[in-house]
Order: C-alpha cells, then sequence, then structure tokens
C-alpha cells in the first residue's frame, strides 16, 4: 500500500481500530462521490456560525435534516446534498 493510500485510509478509519467499518466505508463512498466545490459548498451551509468548523450542534443539524429528508420523499429541497438518500440508506442500515 502506498503512503497517500495509507494516509486515506487512516484519513476515513474514523475509530482508528485499523479496519474499515460499514458506514465509515458509507463515508468513503458519498466523498469521493461528491465534487469538492460541492464539500466545499455542503460545508459552508453545515458550518451554521462561519468559524471554519462543524461542531457537534451543527453535525446533529445536518443529520436531523437528512433524517428528514429520507422520510418526506419528493421534498424539492434537495441543495444540502447531492444524494442524500444514500446517506440515509447507510444509516438505516446501521440501525
Ligand atoms: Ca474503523
Ligand atoms: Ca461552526
Amino acid at each position: 500500500m502506498s503512503k497517500e493510500a495509507l494516509k486515506l485510509f487512516e484519513a476515513f478509519d474514523v475509530d482508528a481500530d485499523n479496519a474499515m467499518s460499514y458506514s465509515e466505508f458509507c463515508l468513503m463512498l458519498v466523498l469521493v462521490s461528491v465534487p469538492l466545490k460541492d464539500i466545499q459548498a455542503i460545508f459552508s451551509i453545515i458550518d451554521g456560525n462561519d468559524d471554519g468548523t462543524i461542531d457537534r450542534h451543527e453535525f446533529w443539524d445536518l443529520v436531523t435534516r437528512l433524517r428528514s429528508f429520507g422520510t418526506r420523499s419528493g421534498t424539492p429541497n434537495s441543495s444540502l446534498v447531492p444524494k442524500p438518500g444514500f446517506i440515509t440508506e447507510c444509516e438505516l442500515q446501521q440501525g
């Protein structure tokens, strides 16, 4: 494994147990499928107080939005995340 690949693996191995769990794998797939400009746009939306970081409150707000999006099919407010259905599916399978 190259150094770059190892760095990437460690970045997505959130709990640092040297294995990529299903949720960590989902996170990776979501991130690699989202264009950088969209990631920046999404980040600025989630970072409600504009301090350049996503704190627990802002993260929870995101999770709440994604959950409510998943339960309300057909809602046109899809600008937050390009593929919210994918994330919701991962969350559901996590239980
Ligand atoms: Ca892990
Ligand atoms: Ca913030």
